[in-house]
This record gives structure tokens, sequence and C-alpha cells, in this order.
């Protein structure tokens, strides 16, 4: 894992877009945003059980695999979004960016490799992005009532209730 504020920059989004300014993971932890390394899923079946997660899939998201799709849904994948519920990811191969926004409303490049696991809070907004190597495989976990469809950045969605939840307990 490194974290870095991302540099703003025009440029295809799977380029690094590294302005220098290094974030670690303890100013991670501030926006609420939680990063293990599990060498095996042991470490994450524990985690998921202590967490209430029972559910779990995996998604492969490169060109081999998605053929046709894979620009778009990367695009899609890249939009700035929330959850009402946590989102975990565990990369099991590739690499992938997923952003999310810092307190003065900066975005923060997360750059996850194989063994990495992520876990963005309900509520912060984010987006995610595969690298140059355009291929990550990721394990995704979920809790019985997954309400993590992505709602998308509005000014009515600043007024969500876990928004509001999220930015009361680490932007004030
Ligand atoms: C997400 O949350 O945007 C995704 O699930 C993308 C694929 S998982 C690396
Ligand atoms: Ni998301």
């Amino acid at each position: 894992m490194k974290a870095y504020l991302y540099d703003d920059l025009p440029g295809d989004q799977r380029l690094p877009h590294d302005s220098g300014k290094t974030v670690d993971a303890d100013d991670l932890t501030k926006l609420g945003v939680l990063y293990y390394r599990f060498s095996d899923v042991d470490g994450v079946n524990k985690l998921a059980s202590e967490r209430g997660y029972k559910n779990r899939d995996e998604i492969t998201v490169s060109p081999e695999k998605m053929g046709a799709v894979y620009e778009e849904k990367v695009k899609s994948f890249f939009h700035e979004h929330l959850h009402e519920d946590e989102e975990i990811r565990y990369i099991r191969d590739g690499y992938g960016y997923f952003d999310v926004r810092n307190k003065g409303d900066q975005w923060v490049r997360i750059h996850l490799e194989k063994d990495d696991l992520l876990i963005l809070p309900a509520g912060i907004y984010h987006r995610f992005t595969t690298d140059e190597t355009n291929y990550i495989q990721a394990m995704r976990l979920f809790k019985e009532e997954p309400k993590w469809t992505p709602l998308n950045r509005s000014e009515e969605l600043d007024a969500n209730q876990y928004r509001k939840e999220y930015v009361t307990s680490y932007l004030q």
C-alpha cells in the first residue's frame, strides 16, 4: 500500500497522479479508512466474522475478463460515490487505486496490491480505478443486507443520514 495526495492534473485516471505528498496509514485511520495485510484468507475470515460479514464474491477487472465493456466499467467505477454500508476489498492479485476524500475535500490516492485489504467506512466519498497494468482481482465482502449501491455525489446526498454520520465522526 502506498498513499499520497492526488495531483489533480489532467491525464488518464490509471496513471499514478502522484503529487509527491505522502499520506500514511495513521492519516487514513483518521478518515475511518482501515488498512490491513493478510498473506492468506484465514485472517480475512476472522476479520469478516468479527465485523458481521457473511457473504463475498470475487471480481476480476481486466480487458481479458470483461472484453469490450472494460473501458466503460473502469470509467463507471471512477464516478465519485458513497455507500450506506462499509466497503471491504481484499486484493488477491494485481493492482488498483482507491481514491478517498480527505478533510479538505482533496483526493487521497491509495495504491493497493496483492494481500492488501481496505475498509472504507459508510458515507465516505470515494472512487476506484485499475492502474496502468489494467488488471486486478479482488474479493468483495458483504453483510447480509448489502446497502452498498453506489450513490453518486450530489448536494442532496450531503443530507443523507449515513453521510452526515460520517462527517460528524471523521471530518469535524
Ligand atoms: C468498487 O467498489 O468500485 C469495486 O468494486 C471495483 C472493483 S473491486 C477492486
Ligand atoms: Ni464504492
